[in-house]
C-alpha cells in the first residue's frame, strides 16, 4: 500500500501503445498516429518519468482497446485510496479491467464509480486533498458527485467545473505544486483559479498546458517555446518530450501515466 505524507511521487503505471493506436478517438485533425513514432516516444516519456526518480510498472499493449495507452483516464490515484473510474467514452468501459488488477498489487482501499455516473480521470485534477472535477463530455454530474462522496469518505474534498471548449480539464490546466497553475483559453478566467498564481499559456500553444509535476521536475511536450519559457521563469526544471503521436488521438503528457 503505498500512502505518502507528502505530494512526491514514487512509481508510475504505463500502458504501452498498440497497433491498434490508429483507431483511437480523435478530434485532432492531424491525421493517424505512426505506430513505430508512437512507441519510441512513449520509451522516451518512460525514461522520462525514470529521470524524475519514478518506479515505472509498464503494462504490455492491448489491442482491444485503443485508447488504453491513456491510462490516466480509467482511475484516479490518491494518498488515501484508489478510484477505479468508469469512462464516459464507450469504447474505453471496458479498460478499467485490467487497470484495477494491477492496482489491486498497490492499494487496500479501491473505490469504483458505477453506471449511470462517469468519470475519465483527465477531468480531475488535485491540489493536495482536493480535487478539481471537470464536468465534461465524458464525466458527468453523477460521477462527480459520486467521486465527491467517496473523497469525502477519505478526508478529501471535490468541487466541479464547467467545461467549454476542451476534451478534459487538464486538457487545459495542470497543477505545479507550490500553488502555481498552469493554464490556457477558458481557465484563465475561471473564478476557482483566480488563488493560484497562474502560469498563462498563449492560444497558440495550448495543447502544451498538459503538462505535469512530478517530484519538482515539469514534463512539457516538446515544440512550445513561450510555454516552456513561462514555465523555467517561475522556477521549475523543464523536461521536453515529444509526444506528437498521441496529441493525434487528443492525449497529452499527463493521460499516458498514473502517478502515485
Ligand atoms: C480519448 O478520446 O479518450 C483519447 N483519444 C484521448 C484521451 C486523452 N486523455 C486525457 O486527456 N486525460
Amino acid at each position: 500500500m503505498s500512502k505518502k505524507n507528502n505530494n512526491y511521487f514514487s512509481t508510475a503505471i504505463v500502458l504501452k501503445p498498440g497497433k491498434s493506436l490508429i483507431k483511437g478517438i480523435t478530434t485532432a485533425n492531424l491525421g493517424k498516429p505512426d505506430y513505430e513514432k508512437a512507441v519510441k516516444q512513449h520509451n522516451n516519456y518512460v525514461n522520462a518519468l525514470k529521470n524524475c526518480g519514478l518506479k515505472v510498472r509498464e503494462l504490455e499493449a492491448n489491442e482491444n482497446f485503443p485508447d488504453s495507452a491513456f491510462v490516466e483516464d480509467v482511475a484516479l490515484l490518491t494518498p488515501k485510496c484508489a478510484i477505479i473510474t468508469n469512462p464516459g467514452a464507450p469504447t474505453r468501459k471496458e479498460e478499467i479491467k485490467e487497470i484495477q488488477n494491477v492496482i489491486q498489487q498497490f492499494y487496500n482501499d479501491i473505490e469504483k464509480i458505477k453506471s449511470p455516473g462517469t468519470v475519465e480521470a483527465g477531468d480531475i485534477m488535485m491540489v493536495g486533498s482536493h480535487c478539481y472535477i471537470g464536468l465534461s463530455g465524458r464525466t458527468n454530474l453523477n460521477g462527480a458527485n459520486q467521486l465527491i462522496n467517496i473523497l469525502n469518505k477519505y478526508g478529501m474534498t471535490g468541487s466541479l467545473i464547467e467545461l467549454k471548449n476542451v476534451l478534459h480539464l487538464k486538457t487545459g490546466v495542470a497543477y505545479l505544486e507550490n500553488n502555481n497553475l498552469v493554464a490556457c483559453g477558458e481557465f484563465l478566467k475561471e473564478p476557482e483559479f483566480q488563488k493560484f498564481n497562474i502560469i498563462k499559456i498563449p492560444e497558440e500553444e495550448n495543447y502544451a498546458a498538459n503538462c505535469v509535476w512530478i517530484n519538482g521536475k515539469v514534463l512539457i511536450p516538446e515544440g512550445y517555446p513561450v510555454a516552456k519559457q513561462n514555465i523555467i521563469n517561475a522556477g521549475y526544471e523543464v523536461i521536453e518530450i515529444d509526444v506528437s503521436e498521441f496529441r493525434k488521438l487528443d492525449g497529452g503528457l499527463s493521460c499516458l501515466s498514473l502517478r502515485f
